[in-house]
């Protein structure tokens, strides 16, 4: 089990989501076995204020969890797992690894990485596969989750942040129009920063459920658009379309600070309200009553997967960033768009140089300025770093192909890939499975080697928020014997393997190099460290040497070379907005629950959480249950070509008639990824999670 290091309080941040919420973790003197050896309390901090969500509250749990993993495990020929010291273990990774790169070239290696890792372990995992392993087949998690909104970003103001702005600008807003994001459930403390615009009745939720945030509206705090999935794109351009055609674009704002404004509005002028209405399903008076609102003094239009998980996900993304500029609020005091980020370290994640074309600190691999500069912080020929790789789900694709070893850190693909099933199989194909994890997710149950690793408690490292802020993470406890950290693993594997270059295990030394890595990058950290964090400097990024940081990206300029932001126009496909009948076939939508956390590994083994949630419910709308001959509770079948999911109905007026909802929690038959499809957007390479076509039956043949 894992011990108090000291009785002395741990100032630190929630495992979990993008919110990073603050808390203090106070070591229990003398612990029972498998009683949890810390209590969490919230911690005052800007994005929480104290408060946690109950996923925050109970994280300490899985610190003490019988369920943890304390000593690597071997796949013996039988299926079963066998316990193995350290030595043997990570001796069978690199023969794995030299086998497949002997036989199959340096690229029949890949490397998973997760969004879930402290700025430390993505950097070095990033550095791992360029340097030691010498592959371009690196990516992860966050292409299912940032990617459609981090090109849309990129290619408007030059920069992805998420938020340009602390949370807290939010909480004078007299309008925000959020869309496809659920915060009530997702990021729960949250939902205080809504508070203001929610009392002046400028709180508007763009959901096709009626979701617990779109539920906030109802107290006459706001307005809930509840168009078809998918027709986002069309929806934001119906409303642009009004902006402009009442007079309310920001032309001098345009004229100053922009380019491309004509050819967007030449773009939104087929999008009549009544078009748009016809295609999403929003009335045209709430088509109008939004245009006039986003057209007063605070406003600020935030965007969540709901929009973004789509194969046209950064063009609808890019469209809420039109918007977003046609009313001048981008760069405006007190107004402003942004993205909500999801994972703990969505953010960073995304910097170091886990994404299958980047370098550290935002740099592109495809540029030589960018190689050389990292090369020389390596300590190797910019030469012999590989060139782009390929983005995740194509990656996954080739598993079994031109991949014959894997390495996942972070990550439990099995449950949250798209297309579960295709995934499973080509994992069974690979040669050498390799996961790093504290318990046995339904990835690790299929690896050749399972390493475990440390908790959250028991690492130093930093996180970057949702902000962009750059957090201290702090060890409280000593890891249980038998666990080691994924930095002390990667410096093993590399010197197995020969690598060259040096291979810190400690996370304040690696963030040194990271921040020499990241210097004069787009995401620049080359001015902090963590002593400098320690003092709690606010350190958003980026924080060259010599700067203060910028909670504020934009006010002046942006990140193009002409210091201007791009409005880039686009159009839906048609065959997307196309409203005709489709046979009785739903639409299903996937998303999640306050109490569980993603795959599930780490929320399904907490007894609060899973009390709470402990299976998937199918939601579907009472006209079409009744259609379909099925009655509260009942086990349905949903399937398609891809799979069968079976769960029980909730019947609930709060989505529509023509779409039906999954959680993406859970595994077993109970996975909604065995029916969502392996598309993806052209510009990020993000799946669909949020539209697929399906069937809907009673399923009387499965034990209630
Ligand atoms: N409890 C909990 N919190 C989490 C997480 C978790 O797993 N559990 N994960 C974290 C992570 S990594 C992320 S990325 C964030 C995600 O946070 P959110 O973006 O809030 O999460 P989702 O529930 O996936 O999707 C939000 C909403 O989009 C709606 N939606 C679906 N399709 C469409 C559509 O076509 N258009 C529109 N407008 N809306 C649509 C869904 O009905 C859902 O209510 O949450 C973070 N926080
Ligand atoms: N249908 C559908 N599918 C989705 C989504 C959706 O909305 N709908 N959302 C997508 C999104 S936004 C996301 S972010 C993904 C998330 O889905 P996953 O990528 O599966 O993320 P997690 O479940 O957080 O998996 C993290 C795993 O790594 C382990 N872990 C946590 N921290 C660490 C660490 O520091 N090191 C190591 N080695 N392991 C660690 C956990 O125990 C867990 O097993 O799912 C995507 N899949
Ligand atoms: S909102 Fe996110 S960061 Fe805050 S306590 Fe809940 S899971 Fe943790
Ligand atoms: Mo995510």
């Amino acid at each position: 089990m894992a011990t108090p290091l000291a009785t002395a309080p741990a100032d630190t941040h929630c495992p979990y989501c993008a919110l990073q919420c603050a808390m203090t973790l106070t070591p229990t003197v003398d612990p029972a076995p498998g009683t949890t050896p810390v209590t969490v309390t919230g911690r005052a901090f800007p994005t929480n204020r104290g408060g946690l969500c109950a996923k925050g509250w109970t994280s300490a749990e899985l610190l003490a969890s019988g369920q943890r993993l304390t000593a690597p495990l071997l796949k013996q020929a039988d299926g079963t797992f066998v316990e193995a010291s350290w030595e043997h273990a990570l001796d069978t990774v690199a023969a794995g690894v030299r086998s497949a790169q002997e036989r199959h070239g340096s690229d029949a290696v890949a490397v998973f990485g997760g969004g879930g890792l402290t700025n430390e372990k993505a950097y070095q995992l990033g550095k791992f596969a360029r340097v030691a392993l010498g592959t371009s087949r690196i990516d992860y998690n966050g292409r299912f989750c940032m990617s459609s909104a981090a090109a849309a970003g990129n290619r408007a103001f030059g920069v992805d942040r998420g938020l340009p702005f602390p949370v807290s600008d939010l909480d004078t807003a007299d309008t925000i129009l959020l869309l496809g994001s659920n915060v009530a459930a997702t990021m729960p403390p949250f939902i205080g920063h809504l508070s203001g615009a929610r009392s002046r009745a400028g709180l508007v939720v763009v959901d096709p459920r009626r979701s617990a945030t779109a539920r906030l509206t109802e107290d006459g705090g706001g307005t809930h658009l509840q168009p078809a999935p998918g027709t986002d794109l069309a929806l934001l351009l119906g409303l642009t379309h009004l902006v402009i055609a009442e007079g309310l674009a920001d032309t001098a704002y345009l004229a100053d600070r922009t380019s491309g404004y004509d050819a967007v509005r030449r773009s939104v002028s087929a999008w009549w309200p009544e078009r748009t209405a016809a295609t999403t399903g929003v009335p045209v008076e709430l088509l109008r009553s939004t245009a006039r609102r986003l057209a007063g003094d605070s406003v600020y239009i935030l965007t969540g997967r709901g929009v973004e998980q789509h194969v046209d996900g950064t063009d609808t993304a890019t469209a809420a960033i039109n918007l977003a500029l046609v009313l001048g609020l981008v760069g405006r005091e007190g107004s402003g768009y942004g993205t909500l980020t999801g994972q703990g370290n969505g953010q960073g994640g995304r910097e170091h140089g886990q994404k299958a074309d980047q370098l550290p600190g935002y740099r592109s691999i495809r540029d030589p300025e960018a190689r050389a500069h990292v090369a020389s912080v390596w300590g190797v020929d910019p030469e012999s770093l590989p060139g782009a790789g390929l983005p995740a789900v194509a990656l996954l694709g080739e598993l079994g192909g031109s991949v014959h070893c894997l390495l996942v850190h972070g990550s439990n693909v099995v449950v949250s890939a798209p297309d579960a099933d295709a995934v499973r199989a080509g994992l069974a194909e690979l040669d050498t499975l390799v996961v790093c994890d504290f318990f046995l997710s339904e990835t690790a149950a299929l690896a050749d080697v399972v390493l475990p690793v440390t908790q959250w408690a028991e690492e130093e490292g930093t996180m970057t928020s949702l902000e962009g802020r750059v957090l201290r993470r702090r060890r409280a406890l000593a890891a249980p014997d038998g666990v080691r950290s994924e930095l002390w693993i990667l410096s093993e594997l590399a010197r197995r393997l020969d690598a060259p270059s040096t291979w810190s295990t400690e996370p304040a030394e690696v963030f040194d190099e990271l921040a020499r890595a990241s210097a004069g990058g787009v995401a620049d950290y080359s001015g902090l460290s963590h002593a400098l964090l320690d003092t709690g400097v606010e350190a958003y990024w980026p924080f060259p040497v010599g700067s203060a940081g910028t909670p504020r990206l934009f006010a002046d300029r942006f990140g193009h070379a002409d210091g201007r932001a791009r409005l880039v126009a686009v159009t839906p496909d048609p065959a997307r907005t196309d409203v005709t009948d489709r046979g009785g076939e739903l639409t299903l939508v996937t998303g999640r629950y306050l109490q569980q956390y993603q795959s599930g590994t780490q929320t399904r083994r907490v007894r609060e959480l899973d009390d709470a949630r402990p299976e998937a419910r199918l939601e579907i709308h009472p006209a079409t249950a009744s259609r379909l001959g099925i009655g509260e509770g009942a086990v349905v079948a949903v399937g398609n070509a891809r799979g069968t999911v079976r769960a029980r109905a909730t019947v609930t007026a709060d989505i529509r008639h023509d779409t039906v909802f999954l959680p993406f929690h859970y595994a077993g038959e109970q996975c909604a990824n065995l029916l969502t499809e392996a598309a993806v957007d052209p510009v990020s390479s993000m799946p669909e999670f949020k539209r697929t076509r399906v069937w809907v039956r009673p399923d009387g043949a499965i034990d209630a």
